[in-house]
């Protein structure tokens, strides 16, 4: 059999199951950015390669997904966290026209070219710890015209480096000054005219909403998912962040692809996920950053059958995190995941909250050959150390 490239004499994580679905002696194989053949060299066809690569026993998983980021946004709020240090509490600051609203206004203030220079730094952090898709959420411009700046800026950061961008609009992510007082009247302005705006032009593949306390009601949210869903866009959702709204089970009524966050989840939203397949996505990074002491009811996720991804809500506010190895070191220390679960997190549940799972996530035929080639003995490693990145490789559709 003809291919382009193979990866011979490697340790697979192939993520397919049972478990890492882990191989001794393995071989990857693509042909035009597609994997061919992934799995025991024993058991592979016989190939003629342009290019093999001895991966000389290393380990190979699929590329890491980032599946929940607010990479794309303007200046950045350390001087919130000094705040926060000296004792104002998140919600002090949102209310004092802080927090999301004052990243609004530095989003605002910077052109399309400024957002993707600002943001090429942090998408390159991630880069060099082997992620190969990641998605972007907008809902820091909270007017039509930035809002679709946003979406723009994160779909060029697609073209400027080898990876694959997913965009979400985030435009019921905080109410903007303009419309202080009048939650509802800003909603009709996401539902009437942003969404119709974004789908027609193509810049979403998601939609997602913060139902909070400090956010949007779960009635509001459910205009927004009317709106998504006409426009045939697939949902997610900010939920049960800081309280209980009852969102992911509502998200799940409309067939969310995720709900994220989730600290504040009870039985009723666990079996609702469970029942709508909506994959449960846990963002250790902006637990730790906010101090948080209540974990998501992982054992009851568990249970349940819901999937669990990890990502690393990379914002200015919560979460200014860029590592989905720390992300993983957090998700099992924290919130007391196994490494296997760290690691489906972090590929195929993180595949599936994007609900791309028929393309990347795993190696398997058929696939996007976007690999990640470590120096570690084990796929454990990739989990256990802390600030240490032991990335050899990075394949990004083949290359
Ligand atoms: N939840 C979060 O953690 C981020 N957005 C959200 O809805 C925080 C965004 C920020 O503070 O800038
Ligand atoms: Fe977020």
């Amino acid at each position: 059999m003809r291919c382009d490239r193979l990866w011979r004499n490697a340790r697979l994580a192939t993520m397919t199951g049972p478990g890492l679905g882990l191989v001794e002696i393995g071989l990857v194989a693509s042909r035009g950015g597609t994997i061919v053949h992934a799995g025991a060299e024993q058991d592979a066809p016989s190939f003629e390669a342009d290019e093999t690569i001895d991966c000389e026993g290393r380990w190979i998983t699929p590329g890491l997904i980032d599946c929940h980021t607010h990479l794309v946004h303007g200046g950045n709020r350390a001087r919130e966290f000094e705040m926060r240090l000296a004792g104002a509490s998140y919600e002090e600051i949102a209310r004092a026209g802080g927090g999301i609203v004052s990243t609004m206004q530095a989003t605002r203030a910077a052109s399309e070219d400024e957002l993707v220079e600002s943001a090429l730094p942090r998408l390159d952090a991630m880069i060099a710890e082997g992620v190969t898709a990641v998605e972007i959420k907008s809902g820091y411009g909270l007017d039509t015209d930035s809002e679709i700046r946003m979406l723009r800026a994160a779909r060029r950061l697609g073209d400027e480096r080898r990876i694959r961008v997913a965009t979400t609009f985030l435009g019921a992510h905080a109410l903007p000054p303009e419309h202080a007082g009048d939650a509802d009247g800003y909603i009709a302005r996401v539902v009437d005219e942003m969404i119709p705006e974004i789908a027609r032009l193509g810049l979403a593949d998601a939609v997602d909403a913060f139902c909070e306390g400090i956010g949007f009601t779960a009635s509001q949210t459910a205009r927004v998912f009317e709106a998504a869903t006409k426009a045939g866009l697939p949902i997610k959702l900010h939920a049960e962040q800081l309280s209980n709204q009852h969102g992911a089970a509502l998200a799940a009524e409309y067939g969310a692809l995720s709900a994220d966050h989730l600290e504040h989840l009870d039985e009723a939203g666990v079996a609702a996920m469970a029942r709508a397949g909506t994959v449960a996505t846990l963002l250790p990074g902006a637990f730790y950053f906010m101090r948080e002491t209540r974990l998501p009811p992982v054992e009851a996720l568990r249970t349940a059958g819901v999937k669990i991804a990890l990502a690393t809500d990379c914002n200015p506010g919560t979460s200014p995190l860029t590592s989905p190895l720390l992300t993983m070191n957090m998700g099992a220390t924290m919130f007391r995941l196994t490494v296997e679960e760290c690691l489906l997190g972090i590929t195929r549940h993180a595949a599936a909250a994007l609900g791309l799972l028929h393309e990347i996530g795993t190696l398997e035929a058929g696939k996007r050959c976007d690999l990640a080639i470590w120096d570690v003995e084990h796929p454990a490693e990739l989990v256990y150390r802390m600030g240490f990145n032991p990335l050899h490789a990075r394949i990004w559709s083949g290359r």
